[in-house]
């Protein structure tokens, strides 16, 4: 229980804790941090300003504030064989706004992934800003069996609408991208190549997945608190040479990250919150640990035998299994109920998720055909291969009693009496 002295917020900081340590947490983009990553994120570095970047501020007293930038940049740099990091996004959403603001003109093209077949809203849905200010051209898999991408499809759009960036990424999307062909295609209508790694960031970190920069992408985007572990944040990656010119510099991909930087600020945020960023440099240097890699494959391991559990026991799921660390379950076709119906039953045994569209879903996005689940956080619990028929079989259990309280009361107190064997970080 927290000293604070606000006992309001007290209670509701104890709640959401309790709510942690009770509930199996699947959502497949959180996780639960060190508690090293959250002392870092309550110091006082949340009081210091810093606008521009190490050794360039417009303020005074940035001794410790330059240091440990820098240190958060290194170790990004190092994590992902990065010639450039910008620890200073606020989150992933203004990290590809940034990208997007450093390199397009407005009414470019941009081909990125359709956001029923496991695109990001900030990957052209029309709701965006940028969606409003460019063209984004969507692109699917051919295949929702397999989860290929139609990458033939995708080379005909690219020389249809000779876009200025080839985004590959995804929110929602079970399976590993291809990007030696995304590379191909882009390359071959000169588009700068922009990965979107806010999920598997930790996974690519770790060499379970593909890096995207091994096949000549220029730019990678990421957040820092899903498979990465670190605190709620963003950053963007490039490879080009960094400069510090007075001048806007020539776009060109190897000014790119000079780009980056000035997009970012002055582009769009002001001060850098350096309390994130210590956190930041506190989780980059957890993940290069050897423990990191451990914790990495476990995650995969884990979301593979619970996607086979799953299917065992009825569930359908898009692209029949995944090879990361997240699934997608269409539970319309499965169980003929929605995925609010869904969530909802499993949110009153304790299991978290989420309820998420199906390619080209009929229904609509608040009561989709399916849910979306992953292991990252469970995995930072301790639970492993053996435990997943156990999930699986819960998953059905309370959906099959989603009208039954009794039996949900139960299920959660099974849950819960489970969950003592797996402490959380704090
Ligand atoms: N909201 C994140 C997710 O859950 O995937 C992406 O922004």
């Amino acid at each position: 229980m927290t000293k604070m002295q606000d006992d309001v917020v007290a209670k509701l900081i104890a709640g959401e804790e309790q709510r942690e340590r009770d509930g199996l947490e699947l959502i497949p983009s959180e996780n639960y941090v060190s508690t090293d990553v959250l002392e870092a994120l309550g110091s006082v570095f949340t009081n210091k300003y810093s606008e521009g970047y190490p050794g360039k501020r417009y303020y005074g007293g940035q001794d410790f504030t330059d240091p440990l930038e820098q240190l958060a940049i290194d170790r990004a740099k190092k994590l992902f064989n990065a010639d450039h990091a910008n620890v200073q996004p606020h989150s992933g959403a203004p990290a590809n706004e940034a990208v997007y603001s450093a390199w397009l003109e407005s009414g470019d093209a941009v081909l990125a992934m359709d956001l029923s077949h496991g695109g990001h809203l900030t990957h052209g849905n029309p709701m965006t800003r940028s969606a409003k200010l460019y063209n984004f051209i969507p692109y699917k898999m051919k295949d929702i069996e397999t989860g290929e991408i139609d990458y033939d499809h995708l080379r005909e759009l690219a020389l249809k609408h000779k876009p200025k960036i080839v985004l590959a990424g995804f929110s929602g999307y079970p399976r590993e991208l291809d990007y030696a062909k995304f590379a191909a295609i882009g390359n071959e209508v000169g588009a700068l190549l922009m990965a979107d790694m806010a999920h598997i960031a930790g996974l690519i970190a770790a060499g379970v997945a593909k890096n995207p920069f091994d096949y000549g992408f220029h730019v990678i985007t990421t957040t820092t608190h899903k498979t990465l572990r670190g605190p709620r944040g963003g950053m963007i990656l490039s490879r080009g040479t960094v400069g510090n010119p007075l001048k806007a510099p020539e776009k060109t991909l190897e000014n790119i990250p000079t780009l980056i930087d000035r997009s970012i600020f002055p582009g769009m945020q002001g001060g850098p919150h350096m309390h994130v960023i210590a956190a930041k440099a506190v989780a980059f240097g957890e993940a290069l640990k050897p423990e990191f890699k451990t914790y990495s494959k476990q995650i995969v391991k884990n979301a593979s035998v619970l996607a086979d559990e799953m299917m065992k026991r009825g569930f359908k799921l898009v692209t029949n299994g995944t090879s990361n660390h997240l699934i997608l379950a269409d539970v319309q076709k499965s169980f003929d109920i929605n995925g609010k119906v869904a969530e909802e039953a499993l949110d009153k045994i304790g299991l978290t998720l989420n309820k998420n569209s199906v390619p080209d879903d009929p229904n609509p996005p608040f009561k989709p055909s399916g849910i979306r689940l992953g292991t990252p956080a469970l995995t930072t619990r301790g639970l492993t291969e053996k435990h997943m028929p156990q999930i699986a079989e819960w998953m059905k259990q309370a959906i099959d009693a989603r009208d039954d309280e009794a039996t949900l009361k139960s299920l959660r107190a099974e849950v819960k009496k489970f969950l003592k064997d797996f402490p959380l970080p704090y």
